[in-house]
């Protein structure tokens, strides 16, 4: 069994460490950046994203690339140099921390430490249709070669599948009396993800579950920073393993009973 991720040393002070962005050259502020812009591709249009890219503060700016998309709209790559330097030292992301155990290690745990089966369930809620991440954690066949929730004998997992009503989502997990409830959102046009994430947590905290239930959160542009400030116990991201998430509610369930995590 490996450390918790970030460990408690993640709170010490570092240095300042000055840092810019590397193309050719350390420190030469090289960045590459692709926007669309509302004209139908043309040499105005090349122009107008180079001086485009100059006003956001880019310089030596080189448009690469020009595509046509529809047909008042043009898509372009540019490359360009900055001189902002960011102190790396100054910067605490908060990450979700938990001993990195093997899925043979999780369900030995579970069994000698909680002896009873992890409850959890998950959906896609809101108006999102889209499965395949909340799959991807929950489903037998996993993701990336690590198998789903469902493939451990020590956890019991449902999942809703998509387009599920937050209250429907929620009225399972009271029912059940689940440990975990897993939230997926995927799309994040007009904040959508936010919103409705919001709406989860104050039913949650209306029902009773809020505190009590691990809450957690994932999708494509969620992370543990954004998770919490929502109220959620945690966020995944992309490329999120099964066994990540499994840690993290064990390690969680564990810290609960005071156990050591
Ligand atoms: C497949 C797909 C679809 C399929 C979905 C099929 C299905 N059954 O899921 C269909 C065709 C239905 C679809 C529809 C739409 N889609 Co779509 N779709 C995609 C696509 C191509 C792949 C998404 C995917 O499967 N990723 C793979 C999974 C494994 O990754 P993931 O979701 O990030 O999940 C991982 C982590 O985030 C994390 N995770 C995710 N959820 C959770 C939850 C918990 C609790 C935890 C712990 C972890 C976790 O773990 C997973 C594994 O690591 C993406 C583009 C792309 N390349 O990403 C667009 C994309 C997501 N779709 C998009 C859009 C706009 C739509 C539509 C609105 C299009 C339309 N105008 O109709 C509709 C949405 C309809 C709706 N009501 O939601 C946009 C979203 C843009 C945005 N920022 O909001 C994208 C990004 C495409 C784009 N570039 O425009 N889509």
């Amino acid at each position: 069994m490996s450390p918790p991720h970030g460990g408690d040393d993640d709170t010490r002070k570092r240095a300042a460490q000055p840092i810019r962005a590397y193309g050719d050259r350390m420190g030469d502020g090289a960045v590459q950046l692709s926007f669309t812009l509302p004209v139908a591709a043309s040499a105005r249009a090349k122009e107008a994203a180079r001086r485009y890219a100059e006003g956001l503060g880019l310089k030596h700016v080189l448009v690469t690339a020009m595509e046509a998309a529809g047909r008042e709209f043009s898509f372009f790559v540019v490359y360009g140099k900055s001189d902002i330097v960011i102190d790396y030292g100054v910067i605490e992301v908060p990450e979700v921390k938990s001993a990195e155990r093997t899925p043979k290690e999780i369900n030995d745990v579970i069994k000698k430490q909680l002896g009873r089966r992890v409850v959890v369930v998950g959906a896609c809620t809101g108006s999102d249709a889209h499965t395949v991440g909340i799959d991807a954690i929950l489903n037998m066949k996993g993701f990336a070669g690590d198998y789903g929730l469902e493939r451990y004998p020590w956890f019991e997992a449902y999942n809703l599948g998509s387009q599920v009503p937050n209250d429907v989502l929620l009225q399972k997990a009271i029912d059940q009396r689940d440990d975990a409830i897993l939230v997926s959102q995927v799309v994040t046009q007009r904040d959508v993800h936010r919103e409705n994430s919001r709406h989860f947590i104050d039913e949650a905290k209306r029902r009773g579950v809020h505190g009590k239930q691990l809450l957690l959160l994932g999708g494509p542009r969620v992370d543990h920073k954004l998770a919490l400030e929502l109220g959620f116990d945690a966020g995944f991201g992309p490329g999120t393993k099964p066994s990540d998430v499994a840690n993290f509610i064990v390690h969680r369930l564990l810290q609960r009973r005071g156990a050591p995590p």
